[in-house]
């Protein structure tokens, strides 16, 4: 009988919470630009410390790129370009670049 009671049955939904696409920041090597500067350009702009620099340059070094860390797009190019132009502004050829993360 319907009445005020009556009850439906729910299913729970989780709530969505929409996340922004991940972009990475891919540093490449090259055969010029000295170990240490490497070293330098990411601790400055990636906040990283001197150990996880340099584990990462040689990655790069060893392997022709490596992934430094994902950001929201924006983020991942403004850091891939301001690192770039730091070494633009040193005279070397080092290179990072940004791609979506799958
Ligand atoms: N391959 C460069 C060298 O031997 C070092 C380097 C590492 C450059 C990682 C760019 C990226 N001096």
């Amino acid at each position: 009988m319907a009445n005020d009671t009556d009850t439906k049955p729910r299913t729970r939904t989780a709530p969505k919470v929409a996340r922004p696409p991940l972009h990475k920041v891919i540093l490449l090597n090259d055969d010029f630009t000295p170990r240490e500067f490497v070293v330098r350009v990411l601790k400055a702009e990636f906040r990283i410390t001197e150990d996880q620099a340099h584990r990462i340059m040689i990655t790069a070094h060893t392997k022709g790129s490596c992934v430094v860390a994902v950001f929201t797009q924006e983020i991942a190019e403004s850091k891939a370009t301001r690192a770039t132009e730091m070494a633009r502004n040193e005279g070397f050829p080092l290179l990072f670049t940004t791609e979506p993360e799958e």
